[in-house]
């Protein structure tokens, strides 16, 4: 673990093998697919909505029970932590990312740009509910951006060396908030079926927004709270 946390300290993402087993993500799919299946048509009331790239539901822990023991597991929760290198972490919300056949490439960003979060100890788990090979369009991370501001200045500067590799149904990628990433197109004939988590430091205190995007994420992920308080509303429960 001390390894793994090194490189995402260093890299700003990190992909961690088996983290599931086959077994679990075999429950896992149906589970999720259900929920997608029952609220994919619905207006999801989001703004960094890329419903040309796949189709999003967020927040699925709230819709089934068997959904919120996956979203809660405690052992992904554990490692976002450690990861984080912080005691205890916060779920911001979670995502079921359904990129179907011939869907282009996700462009390059940050998530932090979308976060009214007073914190750059925050972390995303991408977890593939099947097997996302090269052409099925795995994250591509650009190694070392978590440590830039502004996206005009990772432009200007040189690159970042640029990582991305398949992964197995099991396996997960945690990247920080601040990692410049994207995700390749979908060249298969498959949907690539994807869980993802988003967690963050217990204790963070919500920021000013920043931007529109900003303030709609903190109306719809952290109902009551100001800026200044603390991101602890029912919707961010402790994970770990
Ligand atoms: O799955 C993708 O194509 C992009 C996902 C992403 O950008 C994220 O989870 O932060």
């Amino acid at each position: 673990m001390q390894d793994l946390a090194e490189s995402f300290a260093r890299d700003g993402h990190v992909l961690v093998r088996g983290i599931a087993s086959r077994d679990q993500i075999a429950e896992y799919r149906p589970v999720i697919r259900d929920v997608f299946e029952s609220v994919k048509d619905e207006k999801q009331g989001r703004i960094d909505d890329y419903s040309k790239l796949f189709m999003q539901v967020t927040n699925i822990w709230r819709l089934s029970d068997a959904a919120r023991q996956i979203v809660f597991n405690r052992h992904f929760a554990q490692i976002a932590a450690q990861l984080l290198g912080v005691k205890s972490v916060r779920l911001y919300h979670d995502q079921a990312l359904f990129k179907p056949p011939g869907a282009e490439r996700t462009p390059w960003h940050q998530d932090r740009y979308y976060w009214p979060l007073d914190t750059d100890r925050t972390v995303t788990m991408w977890l593939p509910l099947i097997d996302v090979a090269e052409e099925m369009g795995p994250m591509i991370f650009a190694s070392g951006s978590h440590h830039v501001e502004a996206l005009a200045k990772l432009i200007a500067d040189r690159g970042w060396p640029v990582h991305s590799e398949p992964l197995r149904a099991g396996d997960a990628t945690f990247h920080a908030g601040g990692t410049l990433h994207s995700a390749g197109a979908n060249r298969s004939n498959k949907v690539r079926e994807i869980l993802t988590v988003i967690y963050f430091a217990s204790g963070t205190r919500v920021a000013q927004p920043a931007n529109e995007n900003q303030r709609v994420d903190l109306e719809v992920f952290l109902p009551g709270v100001k800026p200044g308080e603390e991101a602890k509303s029912a919707m961010n429960p402790v994970l770990f």
